[in-house]
């Protein structure tokens, strides 16, 4: 389990990977990738300090890698602003028959009546399983509303999925027609 500090590490490593860059400095590639030599150096912080983040991580959300030219780089597995050019070029995946989606139960009305909306990130995030959206709900409302989404529908409609490294399914937006309160 990660201390006070390190959440708060985590906290600021989402901040800079997925919505503002700019304030350490940095400049993500085209798929949202920097690396982690700069980045350490950016957030001052150690190798050390960076990989106990990463590897503890409560949802894993970042991702380390090494790429062809050898230069080994980090990047937010997802999640962020639509205003950061990132494409993370995540290959579509047929999804499950229902996927989920947690919300606070005042945002409920709203979505019965417009979809699901990506608002200020690149997609609408679902979760694979009820318990998930529940946590993801938690997140702003004590007072969760839970919906399934007809995601095998969708697909066969041709609505595209994705599925980021740490099992987040990603799509653009989710119609009323393929909702329903759980
Ligand atoms: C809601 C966390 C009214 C939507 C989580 C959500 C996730 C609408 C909020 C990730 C709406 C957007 C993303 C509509 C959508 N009317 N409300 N038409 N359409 N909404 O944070 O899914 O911890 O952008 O229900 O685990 O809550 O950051 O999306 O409540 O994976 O790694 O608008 O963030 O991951 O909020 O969470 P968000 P989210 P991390």
């Amino acid at each position: 389990e990660l201390t006070r500090d390190q959440v708060r590490l985590s906290r600021r490593m989402s901040l800079v990977l997925r919505h503002r860059p700019e304030v350490a400095g940095l400049n993500l590639d085209a798929n949202g990738w920097v690396p982690v030599a700069d980045f350490l150096t950016a957030l001052g912080i150690s190798r050390a300090e960076l990989d106990r983040v990463v590897a503890y991580n409560d949802k894993s959300r970042f991702a380390v890698a090494v790429g062809d030219d050898g230069v080994e780089r980090i990047r937010a597995s997802q999640g962020h602003s639509r205003r950061v050019a990132v494409d993370l070029d995540l290959p579509p995946v047929t999804p499950p028959e229902i996927l989920y989606h947690g919300t606070p139960r005042e945002n409920a009305e709203s979505i019965l009546r417009s979809g699901l909306r990506p608002r200020s990130r690149h997609h609408v995030h679902l979760s694979a399983d009820v318990a998930t959206a529940l946590v993801v709900g938690r997140r702003r409302s004590a007072d969760v509303v839970v919906f399934a989404v007809a995601a095998g529908v969708m697909a066969t409609e041709g609505h595209v999925f994705h599925r980021s490294a740490n099992g987040v399914w990603l799509t653009s937006a989710v119609s009323p027609a393929h909702l329903s309160v759980k």
